[in-house]
């Protein structure tokens, strides 16, 4: 996995890899404040033995189907499933894009959800029951990756808002935080301490409670594969994929903004707002085209993603703020 084959459009992708900034940080000699000591000794070595696991073949997915919502047109044909559902971002597994086989490691049943923090009254949620008080639609949405790559997938799930109503927060909570599953025990990405564990992500209540932002359960008329962040990942389409995440454990309601896996990374190049734009270049790369996934044509980047009409009202107040990167 340290080889990087590079074509054209892989270059941004081999630029934004941790395996990059740990390289570029170990020669920088930032090392010490980022890495364990044993890491350090021989970092090669330490991450390639929790590579070699064996891999399982993808399990056949259950149909699941739900009324399309549509409300917010893709305009955009959508990506092969065989696409959207081989090439993933999941760096609890791999920092690979060809990671379905370990992700096949996943257990999700059972699976529940932590509602904490500024809440009515905290509590654990089943997934089964969860999903009998909300109801399931289908939405087309556009995705795109800070990498520079984009896919449009028809997700099966509902809106956040209706999670955020059954946690009854209270009136001073203004952030919602999300943490991903952690198990050393099927993710090998978990023994790489460099990365800040768990990963999380976060919204603002105001966005939260947008009708865009949407947590899936499902994608082209199956149940969520493990791959694409089974059982349970959110959707935040105007944003980068980055904030979108997957197999969600835990939804806390907070008055400090989150800090997020990404910004623990590499807060200069990934901030907690990551709007969509094709005229703000990220550090190392423009964000001005991407590559669609599966066809690998390219297009113009539209700003919030093309969901303007739907979001760019929730920052005209936000001024002074890193709203695009
Ligand atoms: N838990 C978790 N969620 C995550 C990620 C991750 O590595 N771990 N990657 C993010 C990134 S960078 C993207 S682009 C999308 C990718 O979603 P997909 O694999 O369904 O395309 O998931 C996001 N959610
Ligand atoms: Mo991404």
């Amino acid at each position: 996995m340290f080889i990087h084959r590079r074509r054209g459009w892989e270059i941004p992708e081999s630029q934004v890899t941790p395996e990059a900034l740990f390289h570029r940080r170990a020669l920088l000699g930032g090392v010490a404040g980022t890495l364990g000591a044993a890491a350090m000794v021989r970092p090669a070595a330490a991450w390639s033995l929790f590579d070699s696991k064996p891999k399982a073949p993808p399990a056949p997915l259950k149909p699941l189907s739900a009324p399309r919502n549509d409300r917010y047109p893709a305009g955009r044909a959508i990506t092969p499933e065989s696409a959207a559902t081989t090439y993933n971002n999941f760096y609890e597994f791999s920092e690979d894009k060809s990671l379905v086989d370990e992700a096949q490691a996943l257990k999700t049943s059972p699976w529940s959800i932590e509602i904490a923090g500024m809440v009515k009254t905290p509590r654990t949620l089943g997934l089964e029951d969860l999903l009998k008080q909300v109801k399931l639609e289908e939405r087309v949405y556009r995705h795109r990756c800070v990498e520079a790559w984009a896919m449009t997938v028809p997700w099966i799930g509902f809106p956040l808002a209706d999670l955020v109503k059954l946690a009854e927060p209270l009136g001073s909570a203004t952030y919602v935080k999300f943490t991903t599953l952690a198990d050393p025990k099927t993710m090998p990405g978990l023994h790489k301490p460099w990365y800040p564990w768990p990963y999380t992500e976060g919204l603002t209540m105001q966005e939260a409670t947008n009708d865009l932002a949407f947590l899936s359960v499902g994608l082209y008329g199956k149940v969520m594969p493990p791959q694409n962040g089974a059982p349970i990942r959110l959707n935040v389409p105007w944003k980068y994929g980055f904030k979108s995440a997957k197999s969600i454990v835990k939804v806390e309601f907070t008055d400090q903004r989150p800090k997020t896996f990404w910004e623990g990374l590499q807060a200069s190049e990934y901030g907690f707002w990551a709007n969509v734009n094709p005229a703000v270049p990220h550090p190392r790369w423009s964000q001005a085209e991407e590559r669609l996934i599966g066809t690998d044509e390219m297009v113009p980047t539209k700003i919030w993603n093309g969901y303007g009409e739907f979001v760019a009202a929730m920052y005209t107040d936000k001024t002074g703020e890193r709203l695009f990167a």
